[in-house]
């Protein structure tokens, strides 16, 4: 079990940072800075770290990270697979005429997977899809979603929601990664960032970021695994998850325009590609999810002051198999993903306090209505799907 949060420094140029990240070391990456990485790691893969010549300070051990932020007042607030369940109901009685709760699938082990609809379907033309929680520690990537479920249908009758659900369709799914999540209720377990899957050597899970099918498994390095024992294993083959099946067969049959998956932390908006760090070949496309990005950069800066930096995936780390480079490269779906507060592990890293769950919402929330316009008001002849 991985015990130590470090940060690592290129002691040398027989060691560049860069290199680590390629490298298939199996490291659980945190945060990715020019001079240096944040990672979790055990003592021997620190020693080993150290032996290729990089700096490695210890920045705390794990236990006392845990001590500090996963209290029991910092998982009030959150969601547990429950108490979601429970309110995605509440939200569909309560608004009948508007909204609707999809089983899409199950997990590993047999949990339903919920997508809310939310809108008139009257021929709606255009529709976006809203994902939160493929990664099981990162808790506020499901508020995030399920917020802005609650905020459309509480703003339903006034424009300009009430337009865009006469014209199109939303469909949030706040929580892909059910059994991980709950996983991560018992607190010795709260980091855990995976699925639930029993693999073939007696390790458990697959990192259901790596497992859709778009260049799937192309990549074997430190983020995009195929060890499994990994935190990025990308598992035996693409869309190998019930998890991940459920969110392909939910696009391949609502062709989404855009879709938007929340995901913590660093505080970026990262659009495709990840798997490469060529950029989208068409520029056409390029410019519509630069501007989109940079614009919501901008919005979430308005509202609290919060800097999200808006840039290409691969400029975070090179992975195969993330939802957005499918979603792009199958449908031509505008698609972006959006790393939540906070910042650094300083201030919780993955444990984001629960105080900051209703601020890190506000900050989103005009980001997440310029995607939902950008994308409802953009035209269809894009979508490959279409035939
Ligand atoms: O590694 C991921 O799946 C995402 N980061 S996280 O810390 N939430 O796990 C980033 C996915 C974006 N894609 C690439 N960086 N290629
Ligand atoms: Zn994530």
């Amino acid at each position: 079990m991985a015990s130590l949060i470090a940060r690592v420094t290129s002691a040398s140029t027989r060691a560049p940072l860069a290199d680590l990240l390629t490298a298939p070391v199996g490291l659980d990456v945190w945060e990715v800075e020019p001079d240096h990485l944040v990672v979790q790691a055990d003592e021997a893969q620190a020693a080993r770290l150290q032996a290729m010549g990089y700096g490695v300070e210890q920045l705390q051990t794990v236990d006392p990270y845990l001590s500090a932020f996963a209290t029991d007042a910092a998982a009030t607030g959150y969601h547990t697979a429950a108490s979601l369940e429970q309110d995605l109901r509440r939200l569909a009685d309560q608004h009948p005429e508007i909204a609707e709760l999809h089983e899409i699938g199950r997990s590993v082990e047999g949990r339903p997977l919920w997508a809310l609809r939310i809108g008139e379907r009257r021929g709606s033309t255009r529709k976006v899809a809203f994902l939160g929680c493929h990664h099981a520690r990162e808790w506020i990537s499901v508020e995030v979603p399920y917020r802005l479920a609650e905020h459309l249908l509480q703003n339903s009758s006034s424009d300009p929601v009430q337009g865009w659900l006469q014209q199109g369709e939303v469909w949030v799914a706040p929580m892909v990664n059910p059994d991980g999540h709950e996983y991560t209720q018992t607190p010795p377990n709260r980091l855990w960032r995976k699925n639930r899957r029993r693999n073939h050597d007696g390790t458990v899970g697959v990192d259901p970021n790596r497992n859709y099918g778009y260049m799937w498994g192309t990549l074997r390095n430190n983020t995009s695994s195929h060890v499994p024992a990994d935190e990025t294993y990308v598992g035996p083959r693409a869309f190998s998850e019930p998890e991940v099946r459920a969110v392909r067969d939910l696009v391949a049959r609502e062709l989404f325009g855009g879709v938007l998956t929340y995901h913590s932390y660093s505080q970026l908006i990262l659009y495709p590609w990840g798997h490469t760090t060529e950029p989208i070949r068409d520029a056409a496309d390029l410019g519509e999810v630069r501007d989109l990005a940079e614009e919501m950069e901008r919005s979430i800066a308005k509202v609290h002051g919060r800097t999200y930096t808006a840039k290409q995936s691969s400029g975070l780390y090179l992975t195969a198999g993330d939802t957005t480079d499918w979603t792009y490269g199958e449908y031509d779906a505008v698609s972006l993903t959006v790393e939540l507060r906070p910042a650094t592990w300083e201030e919780g890293g993955f444990i984001l306090p629960a105080e900051q769950i209703t601020p890190c919402w506000e900050e989103n929330r005009p980001a997440a209505l310029e995607f939902l316009q950008r994308v409802l008001h953009r035209p269809r002849d894009g979508v490959r799907g279409d035939g």
